[in-house]
């Protein structure tokens, strides 16, 4: 009994150290404090949930974001052990909650591969929550038990019956911990959507007590997917044409390793291929994904040249080229993903490769041997990307020539700084030239450079390749930032080793024009030159929206609020006092003069910069298609459902 009691207080120090050293190091087990590191808490408790549904144990799952930012995660799973851990003596509630990595030791039988980049266990939100919650209805009766900062604040208690059985997480995050701590409805809603399309048959649903609706009621979204992947590339393909009638569907399994696939053609030009591991988004691909690309290679190669499609083509066709207009959603499930890269965004498992590329290639295979018309469709739009390809390469290359022939100078538009350090040196794309000639005037010369753009520059999304050289706004940004593309085994590259400013500005007026031509602006980085968003190079400016002016006073305003403020603290709330009041409403850059917009907008001590993130580029890249595509149904759907919380938050 000694022995027993010895081991009990041992690993009791052991919990309170293992939680001592995750509020030591948070950024170790979710990554960071901010933002991003606030929503991990939420997908750690899920990760838990949708374990359930793999084992085949719960079909709903529940996220309600109350009013003061805390959080309840509920599920109809079996719900956690409460029994006595023998070897802890302690119920194993208190075990899973406030011992680091306890989750998954009970359940070596249960099919567990989610996680992954997640994965560090709920005593981890445990630990870094100020107060915490767990409710488990099990074996006819509820228990609960309470912590704080992840240590117990009650013993698991026995508080009644019940019928059903589940788990359910309520938990505030510590805000000792995070630099912010509200929820973001958008983030929590792509995630959840992207799970259930992910987990088919499992029903996931939204409320939002922070934002209650003209009836009373809060804010509830439900997402459910019957169809599971091939729903959600018909959903990222919303407003794409596609090429054939239904999205190809592969399922297989070796190895362990479970594949699902899902793809479609469609008639735009650009390629969109989404992977997981284990539900976790892989943005840069990986082994799975080059399994993926292999297989489709191979064997729209073999069955095009055996059916003598490619007999009078004069040019390679490139890897490339079997994906333009391609949709494809990629999951795997791997029992010990390992995962590359400095933002862990891409998997390493060497095995996988092969195996992707077997499941892929056999399904492919049957596929175009049943479907002649379909395969024939999609071999023509192979056919008519290489040409394409041949086309730009031509334009591109002629455009370099001349640029050389010209003397590879920079754009006579551009007003370059001074310095030659890329690191230290910024670019404004400016909208116009009458507000580039004001920027020009405000700058900082040394570190910043200028390029006025004129008009609303190509839409991208709909151009082809080769037309975009011919734009001159276009031509301009490729020379002026130094960067370039180049083919590398028939796959194009972006080079910018040169890349002649680490900051790109992109320099709008603050109305609806502006907003536009800033949209056009990111849809060319982002199917164009992708690598520098992801680098984190392109940089929204936020010039301010008012200037309320009292005598020689004045303020600047980004907002509403600002603005009431500003009125508030120069009426001294007074409102006899709001006629001295002179306020200005900017609608364009080219109302401040170049003293105002360096003040505002160009002085990195004083202006707002907003860096643009495709962190969330499946969002990013539905939203573009569909306010820059063909199809406007689908645009109109958009912006009417989205007219009560429009906000494209790129
Ligand atoms: C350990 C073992 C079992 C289930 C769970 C944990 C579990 C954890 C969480 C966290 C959130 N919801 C959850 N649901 C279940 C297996 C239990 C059994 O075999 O009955």
């Amino acid at each position: 009994m000694t022995a027993q009691k010895n081991d009990y207080g041992a690993n009791n120090i052991q919990a309170l150290e293992g939680l001592e050293a995750v509020r030591k190091r948070p950024g170790m087990y979710i990554g960071s404090t901010d933002f991003k590191g606030l929503h991990h808490l939420v997908w750690e408790v899920i990760d838990n949930s949708i374990d359930e549904h793999l084992a085949g144990q719960c079909d709903l799952i529940e996220v309600i974001v109350h009013p003061d930012n805390s959080m309840t995660v509920k599920d109809n799973g079996r719900g956690i052990p409460v029994g006595l851990h023998e070897k802890l003596q302690k119920s194993a509630l208190e075990v899973v909650m406030t011992v680091l990595h306890a989750g998954g030791k009970f359940d070596k039988d249960t099919y567990k591969v989610s996680g992954g980049l997640h994965g560090v266990g709920v005593s981890c939100v445990n630990a870094l929550s100020s107060y915490l919650k767990a409710e488990v209805h099990r074996e006819g009766k509820i228990f609960t038990q309470e912590y704080n900062q992840g240590r117990p604040t009650t013993e698991v208690m026995e508080i009644g019956e019940a019928s059903d059985t589940g788990t359910y997480i309520t938990f505030r995050p510590d805000k000792e911990i995070f630099e912010t701590l509200e929820f973001k409805y958008d983030t929590l809603s792509t995630r959840l959507r992207e799970l259930s399309f992910l987990n088919k048959g499992l029903q996931l649903k939204l409320t939002d007590e922070r934002d209650v609706e003209e009836d009373g009621s809060f804010r509830v979204e439900s997402f459910f997917s019957e169809g599971g992947l091939v729903e959600f590339v018909q959903y990222l393909d919303e407003s794409r044409t596609p090429i054939i009638d239904e999205p190809i569907f592969i399922a297989g399994k070796k190895d362990d390793v479970e594949v699902d696939v899902a793809m479609q053609y469609n008639t735009s030009y650009s390629e969109n291929i989404y992977s997981f591991v284990n539900n976790i988004t892989t943005k840069d691909g990986g082994t799975h994904v080059s399994g993926f690309k292999r297989a489709i290679t191979r064997e729209f190669s073999k069955y095009a040249t055996d059916n003598g499609f490619f007999s009078k083509l004069k040019f390679n066709v490139s890897g490339e080229d079997f994906r333009e207009g391609l949709t494809a959603v990629i999951s795997v499930k791997v029992q010990e993903p390992q995962f590359k890269g400095q933002t862990k965004g891409e998997l390493g498992n060497s095995e996988v490769t092969s195996i992707v590329s077997q499941c892929v290639g056999d399904v492919l295979k049957f596929y175009l041997e049943e479907n002649p018309k379909k395969a024939k469709q999609i071999i023509d739009k192979v056919v008519l990307a290489a040409t394409a390809r041949e086309a730009a390469r031509k334009a591109r290359e002629s455009v370099q020539r001349k640029n050389v022939l010209a003397g590879g100078g920079l754009p006579g538009k551009l007003s370059d700084c001074t310095s030659k350090d890329p690191t230290e040196s910024e670019i404004f794309l400016v909208e116009g030239d009458s507000a580039g000639g004001t920027a020009k005037q405000g700058r900082d010369r040394h570190f910043q450079a200028i390029l006025p753009l004129r008009g609303k520059i190509l839409n991208v999304e709909k151009a082809l390749e080769y037309k975009i050289y011919d734009n001159e706004e276009i031509k301009n940004m490729f020379t002026a930032l130094g960067v370039s593309i180049q083919e590398k085994d028939g796959e194009r590259e972006l080079n910018i080793e040169k890349l002649r400013y680490h900051k790109i500005v992109i320099m709008t007026d603050a109305d609806v024009d502006g907003s536009h031509i800033t949209t056009l602006i990111l849809t060319f980085f982002f199917r164009y030159m992708r690598a520098l968003v992801d680098q984190g190079h392109i940089y929204i400016a936020a010039p301010p929206l008012y200037q309320v002016r009292k005598g020689k006073q004045s303020r600047y305003c980004w907002n509403e609020e600002e603005r009431k403020e500003a009125i508030e603290i120069y009426t001294k709330g007074n409102p006899a006092e709001a006629s001295s009041l002179k306020i200005q409403r900017y609608k364009g850059l080219g109302e401040m003069n170049a003293d105002q917009l360096w003040e505002t907008t160009m002085d990195p001590e004083t202006r707002i910069l907003r860096r643009v993130t495709i962190d969330d580029a499946l969002e990013a890249d539905r939203v573009f298609s569909m306010l820059m595509g063909e199809e406007v149904p689908p645009r109109r759907d958009f912006i009417e459902r989205n007219a009560k919380y429009a906000k494209v938050d790129i």
